[in-house]
């Protein structure tokens, strides 16, 4: 049995979605963040960072979302989540989970140290605003690919759409971008997906 341990509105949406995407019976294990309930040493000897999500497929345990995410792609290929192993298809959805780490996800993680995470002597305003510009450069390529659509990978919906459209929200209410006719149409159609894991709202 795959078990998630996962919170909120965090990255372990991510995780969460692609599990309902899979159609696979699982458990959902809430720890909550907000009552540091991940600080635990218990909570450490599962994943040293400790932070969700995790994925625990029995003795077999995961962390880092992007890897979650494919890991469960993979256990049911005829969903057709995750290209093929070892195809050309299978480089390009690992250059696009790779870039949507690197260069959002990263990025957007900087926006939040500097904006409430770091102690306030040590935020960086300008931090924010040079990275907020430096991703108008990656959010161009990421358009032009979207243009192509409808989904990143082309007429194929992937695991991959669930880390894009899940940092185009953050990215959106961190107001990196504000209105966008590409994002905003792409993130609307995703959230309308049935397994769009719409109950970890108001977490
Ligand atoms: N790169 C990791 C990031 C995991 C992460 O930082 N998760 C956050 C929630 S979105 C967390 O657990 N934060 C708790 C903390 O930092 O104390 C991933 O994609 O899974």
């Amino acid at each position: 049995m795959l078990t998630l341990i996962g919170f909120g509105q965090t990255r372990s949406m991510r995780a969460l979605w692609a599990l309902k995407e899979s159609g696979l019976p699982y458990d959902y294990q809430e720890i909550n963040l907000k009552e540091g309930a991940h600080q635990s040493e218990e909570f450490a000897r599962i994943n040293p960072n400790k932070t969700i999500p995790v994925l625990r497929d029995g003795e077999f345990t995961l962390f880092e979302s992007g890897a979650i995410v494919t890991y469960i792609g993979d256990l049911v290929p005829e969903k057709g989540l995750t290209p093929k192993a070892y195809s050309k298809e299978r480089a390009i959805f690992h250059q696009w989970m790779d870039y949507i780490n690197c260069e959002l996800d990263a990025c957007l993680f900087t926006i939040e140290k500097n904006s409430w995470r770091y102690r306030e002597e040590d935020r960086n305003e300008r931090a924010i605003e040079c990275t907020k510009a430096d991703m108008q450069k990656s959010l161009g390529v990421i358009q032009a690919q979207l243009e192509k659509g409808p989904y990143l990978l082309g007429e194929t919906f992937s695991v991959v759409d669930i880390m894009l459209a899940h940092c185009l929200n953050w990215a959106r209410y961190r107001e990196v971008f504000k209105a966008n006719e590409v994002f905003d149409a792409y993130t609307k159609k995703l959230s309308k997906r049935e397994s769009y894991p719409r109950e970890l709202y108001n977490k």
